[in-house]
């Protein structure tokens, strides 16, 4: 479903600024991973807005069958303006079935890839049209920006690895550690490190190139309260759930807070000390919108060359 996002307290005010003319951009993320990691929880937990219900497609599960018939089908979108430079982003989420709902991994990194690619079609048709009356900035960009690429906790496979790399050539990987509430303090933080450095040197046969990891600015991680943790690739850490503070989401301003109950204590989303969700938010859906559109220009620009 399409809805505002502007209300949103964790995102910040934004000003306005009048006497611009107001623009769409649109980004696409797609989320990728094997089944059962949270997938379709995190997309959840990143674009609901308070005071609404976790708004998404029915994820309870996300068949595969469903992707190939009508993959728009399983993706979410959310569009809110930024008044101080007069642009509408129109956000959408790709939630894809994760490479385990299939005996054959490879079939499943296929029918994602040719997905990729297809979007990259679409807009090469659109910007061939002869008879192309709109302005291309009016017309949706269908392409895909990002990958959201889940890795399950405590174990990081040689197959999760592979995946990521050949992805990767299609698409720019974010890597996430999804159920980080699953891993003590001690626990994530070595895995974290080892995360890093496997991506950094996966050895795994058929990798004989760097992972191609979304490298995002600086300025821009910190911006969006980014930990600075020293090492080149690490991974994101979160936890997601179905479930959200009654007692927040009441309060006023109403906020958005997805948490986990266990009979020990709670695990929250967007509790810093908790998991890492709320600067994968700030960082996704606000602070490198700019570089993650300049990113796929520049990448579709070479997908060009080589196609045509
Ligand atoms: N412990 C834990 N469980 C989670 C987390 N996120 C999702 N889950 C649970 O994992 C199960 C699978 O989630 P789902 O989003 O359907 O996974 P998908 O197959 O990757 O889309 C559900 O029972 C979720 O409640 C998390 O951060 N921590
Ligand atoms: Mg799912």
């Amino acid at each position: 479903g399409e809805m505002v996002f502007g209300k949103d307290a964790l995102l910040g005010p934004r000003r306005p600024r009048p006497h611009k003319i107001w623009k769409k951009k649109y980004i696409k993320l797609i989320v990728v991973g094997d089944s059962g990691l949270g997938k379709t929880t995190l997309i959840k937990s990143l674009i609901s807005i308070p005071g609404e219900r976790l708004q998404v497609h029915d994820g309870s599960y996300t068949p595969t069958e469903q992707f190939r018939r009508d993959p728009e089908s399983l993706s979410s979108t959310v569009s809110w303006r930024d008044e101080e430079d007069r642009v509408i982003w129109v956000y959408k989420i790709q939630d894809t079935p994760g490479y385990g709902d299939e005996l054959d991994v490879f079939r499943n990194l296929k029918m994602v890839q040719d997905y990729i690619e297809s979007q990259n079609r679409k807009w090469l048709e659109l910007e061939q049209a002869r008879d192309r009356k709109e302005d291309l900035a009016e017309i949706e960009d269908p392409r895909v920006d990002l990958c959201i690429f889940c890795i399950p906790p405590h174990r990081l496979r040689p197959i999760d690895l592979k995946y990521m790399f050949e992805l990767g050539k299609h698409v720019p990987v974010v890597p996430v550690v999804t159920k980080a509430d699953t891993m003590t303090i001690r626990e994530a933080n070595t895995y974290r490190t080892e995360v890093a450095n496997r991506i950094a040197n996966p050895m795994v046969p058929g990798i004989h190139d760097k992972i191609n990891i979304f490298k995002f600015e600086r300025d821009t991680l910190e911006r969006a309260g980014v930990q600075d943790h020293a090492t080149p690739h690490p991974p994101f850490l979160v936890i997601a759930s179905n479930d959200i503070s009654e007692e927040l989401a009441a309060a006023e301003p109403p906020l958005f807070w997805p948490e986990r109950r266990y009979p020990w204590g709670t695990a929250e989303a967007f509790n810093k000390e908790h998991s890492d969700l709320l600067a994968v938010r700030a960082l996704l859906m606000k602070e490198a919108l700019e570089e993650i559109s300049k990113t796929k220009r520049a990448r579709y620009e070479a997908w060009r060359r080589t196609t045509l």
